[in-house]
């Protein structure tokens, strides 16, 4: 099919898969073209939905996220929703089979034709990720799903960057990790909204019990958070099934929290401006290497700063100053 945003996005409405894909590919696509193309369905796709509940789910390889992404998603099918499930692995490391098995975890959500499945996790640099997962969210969420799940293996900056993409941040512990809690980042406790024990079943059921336990005694020591909300810690079988419609209700009662009292609306515009940031960041850094009307000026200055001629701040200090005057001619000054 050549490329119309309109037709392409009636045929992602009417739920023509092979559409979404390429149009999902087009969206994490560097290419200028590709990236023309992509802005124009996001356009189409219309505007932010407060009526959609992005979940981020992190946790270590191997502690179930899949797993339960695929049973709590079949929950929220059958709740009236459309799902959709993207996963995320901003590390430059493989990491293992963990999400590249994604697809045979998520076997039922996978073959449901309510349901919508990327099979390929978004790789690379941690600003590449969030670009390419923030589109593709939007573009889901512009044809009509309505719960989007992003996985994030939990290393390093995933963690984070999974809680500025997201409304509710499911974080997922494997039985025992608490153990006198030494191994758990109290920083965890501060941006996850909902914990989750995994794999309470057969062998592991009483120590997934006494992790529950002990993080529900650590929660309570933190108290409330500013906005009053208590992360709630759930045991869960996504085996078995026990406690999967307990953590169902408590991830969507965190949405209503939000949605409650303008949170989400405060919530979204804060992950907007911080990502406002973060491009203009990115993109004068890119700018000033890349221009071609500035490179030979560039090379100057690192050959001046290399060769001992000039100091590193005074260079740096007459580019900024150059830039912000330039903006200030541009956009105007209040002073
Ligand atoms: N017994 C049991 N096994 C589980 C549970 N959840 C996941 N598993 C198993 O744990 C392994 C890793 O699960 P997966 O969902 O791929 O973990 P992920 O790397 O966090 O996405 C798989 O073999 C699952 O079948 C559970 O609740 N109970
Ligand atoms: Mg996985």
């Amino acid at each position: 099919m050549t490329f119309d945003a309109g037709t392409w996005l009636s045929a992602m409405r009417r739920g023509d898969r092979a559409t979404i894909g390429r149009a999902l590919s087009l969206v994490e696509s560097t290419r200028p073209e590709d990236r023309a193309r992509a802005r124009a369905l996001l356009d189409a796709a219309g505007p932010e939905r407060t009526d959609v509940h992005r979940i981020g789910v992190t946790g270590p390889p191997g502690v179930g996220k899949s797993t339960l992404i695929d049973v709590l998603g079949m929950r929220l099918l059958d709740r009236g929703h459309k799902v959709a499930v993207l996963a995320v692995d901003p590390s430059s490391e493989r990491s293992g089979g963990s999400i590249l098995g994604d697809k045979t975890r998520m076997t039922r959500l996978g073959k449901d034709p309510r349901a919508f499945v990327r099979p390929s996790p978004s790789r690379g640099a941690l600003g590449g990720v969030a670009r390419r997962t923030r589109d593709a969210m939007r573009l889901l969420e512009g044809i009509g799903y309505d719960r989007i799940f992003v996985e994030t293996v939990g290393v390093g900056q995933s963690e984070t960057l999974v809680a500025q993409l997201t409304d509710t941040v499911l974080g997922l512990l494997s039985p025992g990790v608490g153990d006198g809690l030494q191994g758990v980042k109290r920083g965890l406790l501060e941006w996850v909204d909902v914990v989750a024990v995994t794999h309470a079943d057969g062998a592991m059921r009483g120590a997934a019990q006494r992790t529950r336990r002990e993080f529900r005694a650590a929660l309570g020591l933190f108290g409330a958070r500013d906005d009053g909300w208590i992360p709630p810690v759930c045991a869960v079988s996504a085996v078995e099934g026990d406690g999967v419609d307990e953590l169902c209700d408590r991830i969507e009662a965190h949405f209503e929290h939000l949605v409650g009292e303008g949170r989400l609306e405060a919530r979204r515009a804060e992950q907007r401006v911080r990502w406002m940031w973060h491009l203009i960041e990115s993109g004068l850094l890119a700018g000033l290497r890349g221009r071609p009307g500035l490179a030979a000026r560039v090379a100057a200055w690192e050959r001046a700063v290399g060769q001992g001629e000039e100091a590193p701040e005074t260079v740096a200090e007459s580019v900024v100053e150059a830039c912000l005057e330039g903006l200030e001619r541009s956009v105007g000054s209040d002073t």
